[in-house]
């Protein structure tokens, strides 16, 4: 694969992180600056820096450390977008360095001596109040045992271009094609492991991981920091508290030090930088899985949707739009299929516009919360524009349509892409 290697800029965080300890511990002036300010200041001082030094990258996305070279990523607004042929030849994980960053304000570069989690609410004995939290720092998590677990991180709104493109419908929120997505070996603690040691009640309901990032402010108004309920049961399943993202430590856009992990779920799930975790005997409701993240429009009731959990069905080939291929000549075709619901052991081809459909040979035993990889032989005869089509069927039954009943703000996109490409 010809890319630029990803900047080292390991030694200016450090002296960042250097800064930040000593303005936290009172050794330097704050200048009227507040904490949060500082953090984002720092993280724009990261993104300048790692930017600076890497060849090919040009603009950055204010707010997102490591660097985006075109090649890699498309930028959008504080986003930045997989490309999907960087992935080809890339194995089943997301490389760190390809993976999509989705912030709602700015990466804030934190340091693990200076983090601590707070658990508290009406959901742990004792009923700890937001003053009085149990808390674990980054070393006592990393004491406790570890479990490593492969799973994707999907944005719900993955997709989201092509209720637009394919559809014509008006969607709000970021035009995501379909490179919303990463796989990672994910390692860290149970989240089950630390309710537990923290006094869970049995009245507990809800927990409510909140994010270190800036307060998200939208239409003038300000929703406070980036958190959204899980049900206990959810929980106490399969949630992880990751601090290692394939075998690095976790990125400072993934996270750092500490992000949560909510397998098969809309990313929003799995907040990024946790700070606390409310844990309460009440239901919990915060603007993202309110106002966000349930489904609005005349398919669905007034009030909208349950809140989003498990993501939908997708399939996308590891191409560029637009790509070419010569006529006349042998190619193989290679893409991925995942689902929110079960694994993806099925997925059917189409090179001529969806009018006929052949089986595509699948390259990755078929689990639940990744994808499976998949790849096909083709032979193109004639020169010209043709779509090629895939559609994938998981495990619980659930095959992707040929149109997705739309939402206003265009999440769960399943239908079957058509990926223009041309033959030449
Ligand atoms: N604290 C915090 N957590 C967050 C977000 C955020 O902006 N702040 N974005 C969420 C959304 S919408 C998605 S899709 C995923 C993206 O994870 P990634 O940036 O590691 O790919 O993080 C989620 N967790
Ligand atoms: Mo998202």
């Amino acid at each position: 694969m010809s890319a630029p290697t990803p900047a080292g800029h390991h030694h200016e965080t450090d002296y960042d992180h250097r800064r930040l300890r000593q303005w936290l511990a009172g050794e330097a002036r704050a200048d009227g600056v507040t904490r949060r300010r500082l953090l984002t200041l720092l993280a724009a001082t990261a993104a300048g820096t790692a930017l600076g030094s890497s060849r090919s990258a040009r603009a950055a996305v204010a707010g997102i450390v490591k660097p985006l070279p075109p090649e890699w990523f498309i930028e959008r607004g504080t986003n930045a977008e997989t490309r999907w042929e960087a992935l080809r030849g890339t194995g089943h994980h997301t490389p760190n360095e390809l993976f999509f960053v989705r912030n709602h304000t700015a990466t804030p570069v934190l340091a693990a001596d200076d983090w601590r989690l707070r658990l508290w609410g009406s959901g742990l004995r004792g009923s700890p109040g937001e003053d009085r939290p149990v808390e674990f720092g980054y070393d006592d998590l990393r004491a406790l045992p570890a479990v490593t677990r492969t799973a994707f991180v999907e944005c719900a709104g993955n997709g989201r271009s092509y209720y637009t493109s394919q559809q014509g419908e008006t969607v709000t929120g970021t035009a995501w094609t379909l490179g919303a997505i990463g796989v990672a070996r994910w390692r860290g603690v149970r989240l089950a492991d630390v309710l537990r040691r923290a006094g869970l009640t049995r009245d507990a309901v809800d927990v409510q991981p909140r994010g270190l990032d800036a307060e998200y402010v939208s239409g003038g108004e300000s929703l406070g920091r980036v958190r959204r309920p899980l049900p206990l049961a959810k929980a106490l399943d399969d949630v992880l508290l990751a601090y290692e993202m394939n075998g690095e430590r976790l990125p400072y856009d993934h996270g750092y030090p500490v992000r949560v992990l909510v397998p098969s779920w809309v990313g929003i799930a799995s907040i990024k930088w946790v700070g606390d975790i409310e844990v309460s005997a009440e239901p919990l409701y915060s603007p993202w899985n309110t106002t966000f993240y349930r489904l609005f429009g005349s398919s669905y009731p007034e009030g909208g949707s349950a809140p989003l959990t498990r993501q939908a069905t997708k399939s996308a080939f590891e191409l560029a739009d637009g790509a070419t291929f010569t006529a006349g000549h042998p190619h193989v075709l290679h893409g991925r299929s995942w689902s929110g619901a079960g694994a993806v052991a099925r997925v059917d081809i189409s090179t001529d516009d969806g009018t006929s459909w052949r089986r595509a040979r699948l390259r990755d035993r078929p689990r639940a919360g990744t994808w499976t990889r998949w790849s096909l032989d083709w032979h193109p005869e004639e020169a010209g524009a043709t779509q090629l089509l895939a559609r994938a069927t998981d495990t619980a039954g659930r095959t992707q349509p040929d149109t997705a009943v739309p939402n206003t703000q265009g999440y769960l996109f399943d239908a079957v892409v058509r990926h223009q490409v041309s033959v030449v």
